[in-house]
């Protein structure tokens, strides 16, 4: 190949690099400077926080609870925008709770009726549920720290706790960063 058919070759090349990594910069600063960390759906990185009365303290991520025994409800609630029928699954509370082991005193008659999941948004929104309401032993309802809604993950990816049988929506609580267990 002659020498100026070589340059030639050369120079089209680089100016299809640089016309490549000016595209990519390009979409790189459309992106929004607002969106959230963390918030890409279905992320290894999304995790929720499991602790106060527990003996292990733990950051489990989307991937772990689904490696839980995963639970499907349907169930209906009303929220400010009429009444809402989801289908949710995900893991049991109870098996997601019982993972970090709560501290229950076998001293104490019925310890585990003292105690509450406090469970948090990542907008700080708080709801909580009795150990009862969810123990097979007292009402059992089976509630989830669900990882899609009709067959769907949340656009932000976070879990969401489902409480079958609240008439409104308040304690499903969306966008779960931490479920605490206190006295
Ligand atoms: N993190 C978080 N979860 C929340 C709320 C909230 O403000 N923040 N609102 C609750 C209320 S009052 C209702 S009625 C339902 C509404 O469900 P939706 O957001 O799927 O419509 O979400 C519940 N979960
Ligand atoms: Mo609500």
């Amino acid at each position: 190949m002659p020498y100026r058919t070589v340059i030639r070759r050369l120079a089209g090349l680089a100016t299809a690099l640089i016309a490549v990594i000016a595209v990519s910069g390009a979409a790189a600063a459309a992106q929004p400077a607002a969106t959230p960390p963390a918030a890409n759906t279905g992320s290894h990185r999304i995790v929720v926080q499991i602790d106060g009365a527990v003996q292990h303290r733990l950051r489990l991520t989307n991937q772990r609870l689904a490696g839980l025994p995963q639970h499907t409800v349907t169930v209906t609630f009303q929220s400010g925008s009429g009444p809402q029928t989801h289908t949710y699954t995900g893991p049991l509370l109870l098996d997601v709770l019982n993972l970090a082991g709560p501290r229950f005193n076998p001293e104490i008659k019925n310890d585990k009726l003292r105690y509450a999941v406090t469970a948090t948004g990542s907008d700080d929104y708080q709801a909580l549920v009795a150990w009862a309401e969810f123990d097979p032993d007292f009402a059992g309802t089976t509630m989830l720290v669900a990882l899609t809604e009709d067959g769907t993950p949340p656009a932000d990816g976070r879990p969401r706790l489902v409480v079958p049988g609240d008439l409104k929506g308040g304690r499903y609580v969306s966008s779960l960063v931490r479920l605490h267990l206190s006295r």
